[in-house]
């Protein structure tokens, strides 16, 4: 390749004239790093003629025109004089040197020599600039200065580009040019090889390929193709188009006393999916099918939730006694037996309703004819559910049931003792932060009102006595999370959003802990159970003094009562199966999973679920408060002593939302009584909700 081609796969241009001066010696006289370094130390990217020459001449190559007899001649002036200067600069104080060039070169020169100096802190080493001037026979002291300046460079073209090594004298490093390149016979010393072994060297780095700031620039192009100018490309902003709310800092209002921090913290996590371990199957050998252990994990799992189930249901003494399918046979067909089993398939027929259960000893059909009040039941269950029926069997394979029982939670809550004094929690999901619809300014408000800016005494009551906070999933908005999203997004990296979450939620006065877990917006595994954020994305977070990470779902236990929390990504399976359910009542699909005691029952429709050899998706205990979100209004609803509430948003309404007709209900704080797990009030900060 030639000098040009070579030169401009570089990013540097050179200009005809300088072609011509400098093609002559190329290959034999210098290589391609050489004249780059020297561009370089220059600050520049455009060879022109008088760099050319001062190249040549620092090289000690007569600078000739093209049309000079070619004989490579000696440089006229002492080369030992550079040497001197070289080895004596060893010792020199380097920075006098930069300032005593500066002053006394012109202005282009101390440009260069600033670029060159910048540069030199960009590639970790020190360069003092500007190389020999090529009228060496003018010799001034300031010229020598500039020698000084130019031996003493880390690259430079008398030293090594080592400090220690710049005494040429030694030879320590220095490659002595082959006498014959040089028509006089004096050695000659020159820089290393860049290619071979010089740390600073643009083969190895790359940073030659640059102007020395690490900015690439962009050639621009004439209409014949030739490059005629150069633009540095812009340097990348630094700053950010969007707050990430760094300088957002709100201080507990002066003398707002509260409560809350004299109440000693009794918290616990009693439910974690992290802290679950699981026995993942092995293939028996090498060889062992995919599709056996896949088979294998998905037995187990439901083996799992089938044995979850049956002890729940075991404990509603209607049931009675179950007993296995396979032992059906064994039963006369007038007796009234149990039978329990995961709902493989259901439909309705003529008469009544079919389904097809299977208990892991059997599978079975059951009937329910439609006279009896008990069929109604058939709406609420959801496919892979687990339920119970009372009735006979037929003796041809069929169950006719006249009672259907679903898992449930018992009418009655046993009452738990009362604590000393009052102790709230705030309840929120859904924060969407990054989205452009985060409700930004209601979320400040928030935090204001949390640090005692409130209205009147009861808000200062209920403000000071807030212990507790949870957070159930899509704290951030995420990335790539539906169609056309990023079109909404304020901020566009999954990073950042965090950040910005943390900046927010450091704002929350301390002694308030905070529970949070991830949604299917968040950096996290999509398929339930999640078992938490991606350390890496979630970082600033976990860093919060006062944060504690949950999974999806989890239990927290706040003096004794417990809150289970999930996301709630089912209701929309819930929605969709169970009839007259809608995602503006979700209160009322939380009842539903509630009674199938399973947070998301069905298998293989919106909500993934990972095969776990354990279903952690059971609700094994019953608790005292379940909360949701998702789906982005909040409503609440008490069932069998269980409070039950969706705690909304902090987004404004999406497109997508506004296409599939989901009106949110944003910036609503639930405050919950931990004593009872009923909620105290609901405190507003929608009016100061753009786009509500
Ligand atoms: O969910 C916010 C709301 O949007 C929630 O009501 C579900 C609804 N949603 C989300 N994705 C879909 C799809 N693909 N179809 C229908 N409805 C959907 P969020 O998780 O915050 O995006
Ligand atoms: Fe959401
Ligand atoms: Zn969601």
């Amino acid at each position: 390749m030639g000098l040009v081609e070579e030169l401009m796969k570089n990013n540097y241009l050179i200009t005809p004239s300088a072609f011509y001066l400098l093609n002559q010696y190329y290959g034999e006289g210098f290589n391609l790093g050489q004249l780059i370094k020297f561009a370089k130390s220059r600050g520049t990217f455009v060879i022109d003629s008088k760099l050319a020459e001062d190249f040549l001449s620092s090289l000690g190559l007569r600078v000739k025109l093209p049309l000079e007899d070619s004989t490579i001649s000696a440089p006229e002036t002492g080369t030992e004089d550079e040497l001197d200067i070289a080895s004596s600069e060893v010792t020199g104080d380097l920075e006098p040197q930069i300032g005593e060039k500066s002053s006394n070169s012109q202005v282009v020169l101390e440009e260069s020599v600033e670029s060159a100096f910048e540069s030199s802190k960009v590639g970790g080493y020190i360069s003092t600039g500007e190389p020999l001037l090529s009228g060496a026979e003018e010799s001034s002291d300031n010229e020598i200065g500039e020698e000084e300046a130019m031996s003493f460079e880390g690259g430079s073209f008398i030293s090594t580009g080592e400090v220690e090594t710049s005494d040429p004298g030694d030879g320590g490093g220095l490659e002595p040019v082959d006498e014959g390149s040089f028509a006089d016979g004096e050695t000659q010393t020159r820089p290393l090889d860049v290619s071979n072994g010089d740390s600073s060297g643009y083969a190895d780095s790359g940073e030659y390929y640059g102007n020395g700031n690490g900015v690439k620039p962009k050639i621009v192009y004439g209409d014949y193709g030739v490059p005629i100018a150069y633009v540095e490309e812009e340097v990348p902003v630094e700053e950010k188009s969007y707050s990430v709310y760094s300088d957002l800092v709100i201080k507990p209002k002066e003398g707002f006393s509260y409560r809350a921090r004299d109440i000693k913290d009794d918290w616990d996590v009693v439910f974690d999916v992290k802290n679950v371990k699981f026995e993942v199957p092995k293939a028996k050998n090498a060889a062992g099918k995919e599709g056996e252990i896949i088979v294998q994990v998905y037995s187990k799992y439901f083996k799992s939730r089938l044995r979850k189930m049956k002890r729940i249901i075991r404990e509603n003494p209607e049931v009675g006694g179950i007993i296995d399918i396979a032992k059906l046979s064994y039963v006369q067909t007038d007796e009234d037996v149990a039978i329990l089993g995961l709902v493989n398939s259901k439909r309705e027929t003529k008469k009544g309703y079919m389904f097809e259960i299977e208990d892991g000893t059997g599978t079975i059909k059951v009937f329910v004819n439609r006279n009896n009040e008990e069929s109604k039941k058939f709406f609420q269950i959801m496919p892979d559910s687990v339920v119970a029926f009372r009735g006979r069997y037929s003796g041809r394979n069929i169950f006719f049931a006249d009672k259907i029982f679903l898992p449930d939670v018992p009418k009655f809550k046993r009452e738990k003792p009362p604590l000393e004094e009052k102790v709230y929690a705030i309840l929120l999901s859904d924060i969407h932060v990054g989205s452009n619809k985060f409700c930004e300014k209601a979320f400040e408000r928030f935090l204001e009102w949390l640090n005692g800016d409130v209205n009147n005494k009861k808000e200062e009551e209920l403000v000071s006595r807030i212990k507790y906070m949870i957070i159930a999933g899509d704290v951030v908005d995420g990335i790539g999370i539906y169609p056309g999203q990023y079109n909404e997004l304020e901020i566009p990296d999954i990073f950042d959003q965090y950040e910005a979450l943390a900046n927010l939620l450091r704002n929350v006065p301390e002694h308030i802990t905070m529970f949070i877990g991830p949604g299917n917006h968040d950096a996290a595994r999509t398929a339930l159970p999640q078992p938490g954020f991606y350390d890496e994305y979630a970082r600033p977070l976990k860093k919060l003094k006062n944060a504690v990470m949950i999974s999806n779902p989890a239990v927290v236990r706040l003096h004794g009562r417990d809150f289970l929390v999930a996301h709630g990504r089912s209701i929309e399976d819930v929605v969709s199966f169970i009839p007259n359910r809608s995602h503006h009542r979700p209160a009322e699909a939380m009842v539903d999973l509630l009674k199938l005691r399973h947070l998301a029952p069905t298998f293989g429709e919106k909500v993934p679920i990972a095969p776990d050899p354990e279903d952690t998706l059971v609700i094994e205990s019953v608790p005292d408060l379940f909360q949701a979100g998702h789906v982005h209004v909040m409503e609440y609803k008490i069932y069998n002593g269980v409070f039950l509430i969706n705690t909304g948003t902090w987004q404004a309404q999406t497109e997508f939302q506004k296409m599939v007709n989901i009106v949110p209900t944003p910036a609503r704080v639930p405050i919950i009584d931990v004593e009872t797990a009923r909620l105290r009030a609901v405190v507003r900060f929608d009016q100061f909700c753009e786009g509500v």
